[in-house]
């Protein structure tokens, strides 16, 4: 039986993962936080992702690594820096230097999340990270191809949506997986003989989905659930969001600590290959609101 290492096994979706896949794989769970409910077929492997003598330890001997470890919303630069780019950069180091081939990254939906509704994007569009946590799940996936490309090491990116056993509100409605549904494209990640760099979105077969998956499709993934089932109960709870947060596929991630009003600073125009570009730089800044100040900058002038 493998042995499949993940970090962050400790966490939510961690503990999904740990329910489903029981059984299976031999699970060697990582987490800064010692994990106590083990079961037969788990072993505890205590390890903080952003050091590399904890992760070179918890990766020896593993067959695939599933990495779910670091920080899991918009949080402080510097808390994403450790856990999430100082991390990601020491687990794909670590899974080379112990020759472990293969590496499922949890990547997530807010590397895309600056894209509106009404689009539906795939594998190939340009990243349009929605937050600091957005760019780190971009870090991630690029620290993922060149490992890939130079070293020659197996990479499969979820661009994960929203785990939960059933979806909590319209967003998900959209991005949710079922726990089933995850297993079963972690599974496809383990166990897909012809990976080299894939990047895939985690998640269910929903009706309202704004991703084109084919790509995980092509590479075995077939998901039983469909979130629609909850809808009418889910819509009937909803109140009416920000109408800003509400453009866009990243929801309030997109507004989080900004301030401002996003809608007016990411125009965006379809190129006809490559499915939605930026606009230069220059012309997506023009228009965008101006921040204030804090008090501190203010005083230093
Ligand atoms: C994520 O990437 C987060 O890790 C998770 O906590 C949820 O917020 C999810 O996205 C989401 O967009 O619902």
């Amino acid at each position: 039986m493998k042995t499949i290492l993940i970090t962050g096994a400790a966490g939510n979706v961690g503990g999904h993962l740990r329910r489903e896949l029981a059984g299976r794989y031999n699970l060697q769970l990582s987490d800064i936080v010692p994990i106590e409910d083990l079961v037969p077929g788990e072993k505890s492997v205590r390890g903080d992702v952003a050091k590399m003598a904890d992760m070179l330890r918890v990766t020896k001997g593993a067959s695939a690594i599933v990495h779910l470890g670091g920080f899991s919303a918009e949080g402080p630069w510097e808390s994403i820096l450790q856990a999430n780019i100082v991390g990601c950069y020491n687990v794909f180091e670590a899974a080379r230097r112990n020759g472990v081939k293969r590496v499922l990254f949890a990547s997530s939906n807010h590397a895309a999340g600056f894209y509106k509704r009404d689009e539906k994007i795939d594998h190939r569009v340009y990243p349009k990270p929605d937050s600091r946590y957005g760019v780190s799940k971009v870090f991630g996936e690029q620290i993922g191809s060149l490992y890939a490309d130079k070293y020659g090491l197996e990479v499969f990116c979820m661009r994960i949506g929203n785990v939960n056993a059933t979806p909590p509100d319209k967003r998900r409605l959209s991005i949710w997986i079922s726990p089933r549904d995850l297993a079963r494209l972690v599974s496809v990640g383990i166990e897909n003989p012809n990976i080299s760099f894939e990047i895939v979105y985690g998640v269910s077969d929903n009706r309202r989905s704004w991703y084109d998956n084919s790509n995980a499709r092509r590479l075995g993934y077939l998901p039983q659930d469909d979130a629609e089932i909850y809808a009418a109960e889910v819509l009937a709870k909803e109140k009416p969001g920000d109408p800003r947060t509400e453009m866009f596929q990243g929801g309030t991630f997109v507004l989080a600590e900004y301030g401002g009003d996003p809608s007016r600073k990411t125009a965006i125009r379809k190129s006809p290959k490559s499915g939605t570009v930026r606009k230069s730089a220059k012309a997506a800044v023009k228009g965008a609101p101006k921040l204030k100040k804090s008090t501190k900058q203010k005083k230093k002038k």
